[in-house]
């Protein structure tokens, strides 16, 4: 049987860490894919180079090419510029609404059988986009956030308990950006829902609206600490494991940029929510009723990431 192909756009901070972690898993041979001269060829050599003391096999490549991504099972998208200290998601916009139209190109001519998942930032708007220039079918075009939102939002509340990060699930709805939507209410430890445990007296409504503030702010905690850069671990931790849904037709359940045609009254729009992703990619939307609450501030993020599209527009009359 073929090994599975993976295709990486992008081999910055995020696609070398993804590359170590799809070879390190044998999830199937790699290729980096970059701009930059060298480079991707250096990071697979270097990796190719960590496979026998790891014990892994897989083919790597590293290529400017695009003819290199033919026959791609997934394709993970981090090409572009990463958001400096002090610059917003929304900056980013002009800048990578080209790298989206060149990558598009890429797969529509070379591997338009793939699953894709878009990483680069605004997220929302740039898996939309990346869908657009693809022509891939909507359920084979995701994007990456929530599982990376939510993992935050789990590792804080772990450590607010005090308990495995392991029996903490946790829910977040929303584009992916300061108004993202952690529900509470949908978040569990061993299944206790969030409220519950304020009333058992395990934790306070101030201390989870804390906890809600600084999950959204999650990603520029970790742009200002680094001083360059945004974070990379956790974001490539969490696509691999939206890849191997896929790969290996798991099924999970996970909060990610789907498109959407009607459900939570929002129409033809890229926005997180969670989904099924199997063998055909992204298999069904789950829709579930939300407080008022929580609808009010999903139709907040909802129109943030409207307005981001209604700028993709002004810059790109194709779209
Ligand atoms: O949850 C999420 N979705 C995110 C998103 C979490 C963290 C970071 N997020 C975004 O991912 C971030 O804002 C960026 O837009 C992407 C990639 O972040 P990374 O940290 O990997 O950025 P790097 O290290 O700058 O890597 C980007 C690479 C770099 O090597 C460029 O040379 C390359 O992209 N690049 C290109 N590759 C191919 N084709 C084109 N046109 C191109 N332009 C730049």
């Amino acid at each position: 049987m073929a090994r599975n192909k993976i295709a990486l756009i992008g081999a910055g901070m995020i696609g070398g860490t993804l590359a170590h972690l799809a070879a390190s898993k044998e999830m199937g041979d790699v290729v980096l894919f970059d701009i930059a001269e060298g480079m991707p060829a250096g990071k697979a050599l270097d990796l190719a180079q960590a496979a026998p003391v790891d014990g892994f096999d897989s083919n790597l490549k590293g290529t400017g090419d695009y003819a290199d991504i033919a026959g791609a099972d997934v394709i993970i998208v981090t090409a572009g510029v990463p958001r400096k200290p002090g610059m917003s998601r929304d900056d980013l916009l002009g800048i990578n609404l080209k790298v989206m139209k060149a990558v598009g190109d890429g797969i529509k001519e070379h591997a338009p059988d793939a699953f894709v998942i878009c990483i680069t930032n605004p997220l929302d708007a740039m898996v939309w986009a990346l869908r657009e220039f693809s022509g891939l079918p909507h359920n084979k075009v995701v994007g990456m956030a929530g599982v990376l939102d939510s993992a935050r939002f789990r590792h804080f509340l772990a450590e607010e308990f005090n308990v495995s990060v392991e029996d903490v699930t946790a829910f977040v709805l929303g584009g992916h950006g300061d108004t993202m939507v952690p529900v509470p209410a949908y978040s569990t430890i061993a299944g206790i829902p969030i409220p519950d445990l304020i009333k058992m007296g395990w934790t306070t409504q101030e201390n989870i609206d804390a906890i809600v503030k600084r999950t959204r702010g999650g990603g520029g905690e970790i742009v200002a600490l680094l001083g360059n850069g945004s974070a990379y671990y956790a974001p490539a931790t969490s696509a691999i494991m939206m890849a191997e849904s896929y790969l290996k037709d798991k099924r999970r359940v996970l909060p990610a940029a789907a498109h959407l045609t009607g459900q939570y009254g929002v129409d033809d729009l890229y926005v997180g929510v969670p989904v099924i992703i199997g063998k055909d990619g992204v298999e069904k939307v789950i829709e579930i009723e939300l407080s008022d609450e929580a609808q009010g501030n999903f139709n907040v993020s909802v129109d943030a990431v409207k307005e981001l599209l209604e700028a993709c527009k002004g810059l790109d009359s194709s779209l």
